[in-house]
C-alpha cells in the first residue's frame, strides 16, 4: 500500500542537473491533459492565460490525488490501522516538501490551510488580536489583494488599532520613500505582497522585511503570488509569516500553507478550536497542542495537501530558477509584442525585470470585459476586473484592467496567439479592419446590432451587479 503513494522526492535530483538551461513550455504543456485536449469543434485550441487566479494542474497531481481516494483514503492522525498511517505518513511528507520548498527551519513552522486568503486571516484573528492594543498602527500597501488588507480592517476595528497604507508610484512600484516615513512611526506589524497580482510588480521584499524590522513590526509576506514562479527562501528574506496558494502553483484547490516562524506560532492562541489541535479537553478547560497541529483544528484536506507536496516535486524538477527565467523571457517577449497595440495602456513597471509574467493592459476605451469576453471567443483565456484590488484599480484611475498571466506551459505562440486576439478585439468593436484606434468612440459589443456578443457581455453585466466582482 505504502508504495502507492509518491515518493518524498528531494529538492537537487539528477534529473534536474540534467534538465538543459531553458524551459521548454511546449513541453511542459505536455504534462497538462486540459491544455493538450483537441478543441472542441468549431473553436481554436485553448490558450490558458489565467494563472495567477488559479494555474492549471499536470498530470501527476491529478494521479495522486486519483491515488489517495483510490488506494489509501483515510482520515489522518487518529487511525491506529495501516490505512491511516499511510495517508498520515504522506501527509507529513508533503509538509516536509512544502517546509524544504520554501527553507522553513522546520516543517512544524508550516501550517496547511486551504489557501492565502485563510493564512493572513490567521494571522489577523490569532496573532493580532493577541498582540495588537488600542491606537497601535498595521501597515499595508495599496497594491494589496483584498485578502490582505480586509482581514487587517477587521482586527484593526476590534482592537481599536489604527492602519496606514503606502501608496504606489506612477509607474506600479511601491513608494518606498514613503514606506520609511510610515515606519518611523513605528508600527506593530507591516503586511504587504510579495508579487502584485494586479500589476506583475515583483517587490524588492528582503531590503523592505529588514526595514520593518529595524522599525520593530513583524513582516506578513503574502506569496500568493511569488512562490509558484520563483524561489523563496523564508530564512533568507526574514519574513516572520508567508502565505501560499497551493492552487496557484499546479497544486489542488484547497491546499495552501501559512508559514510562520516557531517562536511567533508558540506564542500565539489558536484560530479555531476542535478536534486535532488539543493536548487535553476538560469540561471547563483546555489545553493546546504544539504547532502546527494547534492551527488545523478538524479533518484537513488530505488528499489536496498531498497533491501540493507533488506539485512542489514537480516544480523542483523543473528547477525554479528555470521557472521564472521562462516567465520573465514570456513576460518580456508579450511586453514588446503588445506594446505594438495602438491605444493600449500596460500597467506596472516598465522593465521586464522588476515584473512577474503578469500583463495587466486596457485597450483605448474598450472594456476590459469585453475584451475577455472577445478574447474567450477565440479560445484564449484571461481575466478581466479589479482583481480584488480595488484600492489598487482607484490609485490608477481605473475599475478594471484584463489580464494575461503566464506559467511554466505557456509559450511565446501564445503570446502571439494574444496580439493577434487582441487585433480580434480592436476589429469587432470598432468595426473597421485595420487596427488603429482612432479618436472615434468605440462601440462597446452589448450595443452592437449583430447583438453576438451580447449573451457574453449579459453576463458579465449581471455578475457586475454582484457585491464582489472578482
Ligand atoms: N488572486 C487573482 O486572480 P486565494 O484566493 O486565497 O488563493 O488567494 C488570494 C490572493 C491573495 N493575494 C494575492 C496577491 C493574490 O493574487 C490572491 C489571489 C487571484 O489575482 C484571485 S482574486
Amino acid at each position: 500500500m505504502a508504495s502507492l503513494v509518491q515518493p518524498v522526492h528531494e529538492t537537487e535530483t539528477s534529473s534536474e542537473m540534467a534538465q538543459p538551461q531553458t524551459l521548454d513550455g511546449a513541453r511542459v504543456r505536455t504534462d497538462f491533459p486540459i491544455l493538450i485536449h483537441p478543441a472542441e469543434p468549431g473553436r481554436q485550441s485553448l490558450i490558458f492565460l489565467d494563472s495567477a487566479a488559479s494555474s492549471q494542474k499536470p498530470n501527476v497531481v491529478i494521479d495522486a490525488l486519483t491515488a489517495y481516494y483510490r488506494d489509501y483514503n483515510a482520515n489522518i492522525h487518529r487511525g491506529v490501522y495501516h490505512l491511516s498511517e499511510v495517508a498520515t505518513t504522506a501527509f507529513e511528507d508533503a509538509r516536509k516538501k512544502i517546509a524544504r520548498f520554501i527553507n522553513a527551519a522546520s516543517p512544524r513552522e508550516c501550517i496547511f490551510v486551504r489557501n492565502t486568503t485563510e493564512a493572513l486571516n490567521l494571522v489577523a484573528q490569532s496573532w493580532g488580536r493577541a498582540n495588537l492594543q488600542p491606537g497601535d498602527l498595521v501597515v499595508f500597501t495599496e497594491m494589496e489583494h483584498h485578502s490582505n488588507i480586509v482581514p487587517w480592517q477587521m482586527i484593526a476595528e476590534e482592537r481599536g488599532a489604527r492602519l496606514a497604507h503606502v501608496p504606489i508610484t506612477a509607474d506600479g512600484r511601491l513608494n518606498l520613500d514613503r514606506f520609511d516615513e510610515i515606519l518611523e512611526e513605528g508600527p506593530k506589524l507591516v503586511a504587504f505582497t510579495h508579487v502584485s497580482n494586479g500589476l506583475g510588480t515583483v517587490n524588492p521584499a528582503k531590503e523592505m522585511i529588514a526595514k520593518a524590522h529595524a522599525a520593530g513590526a513583524v513582516v506578513v509576506l503574502d506569496g500568493a503570488q511569488s512562490t509558484p514562479h520563483f524561489a523563496v527562501d523564508v530564512q533568507d528574506l526574514d519574513c516572520d509569516f508567508l502565505s501560499m496558494s497551493g492552487h496557484k502553483m499546479l497544486g489542488p484547490m484547497g491546499a495552501g500553507v501559512l508559514y510562520g516562524k516557531k517562536s511567533l506560532l508558540d506564542a500565539m492562541p489558536p484560530y479555531m478550536g476542535g478536534g486535532s489541535m488539543i493536548r487535553k479537553v476538560e469540561l471547563g478547560h483546555t489545553t493546546w497542542a504544539d504547532v502546527p497541529a494547534k492551527f488545523e483544528a478538524g479533518t484537513p484536506s488530505v488528499g489536496d495537501s498531498i497533491g501540493l507536496g507533488v506539485a512542489i516535486d514537480y516544480l523542483n524538477e523543473l528547477g525554479m530558477d528555470r521557472v521564472w527565467q521562462h516567465e520573465q523571457e514570456l513576460g518580456a517577449y508579450a511586453l514588446d509584442r503588445m506594446r505594438e497595440l495602438p491605444g493600449i495602456v500596460i500597467y506596472g513597471p516598465e522593465s521586464a525585470e522588476l515584473r512577474s509574467g503578469v500583463v495587466s493592459f486596457t485597450l483605448g476605451d474598450i472594456h476590459p470585459h469585453d475584451v475577455a469576453a472577445i478574447l474567450d471567443e477565440q479560445n484564449i483565456a484571461v481575466r478581466a476586473g479589479h482583481h480584488c484590488a480595488q484600492p489598487l484599480m482607484r490609485a490608477l484611475g481605473i475599475v478594471a484592467t484584463t489580464r494575461a498571466s503566464f506559467y511554466v506551459y505557456n509559450t511565446p505562440e501564445d503570446v502571439d496567439r494574444l496580439v493577434e486576439g487582441l487585433y480580434g478585439v480592436y476589429r469587432t468593436m470598432t468595426g473597421q479592419p485595420s487596427p488603429t484606434m482612432s479618436s472615434a468612440r468605440v462601440v462597446p459589443v452589448s450595443e452592437k446590432s449583430d447583438g453576438d456578443h451580447a449573451p457574453c457581455r449579459a453576463k458579465w453585466d449581471a455578475w457586475n451587479h454582484t457585491d464582489e466582482k472578482q
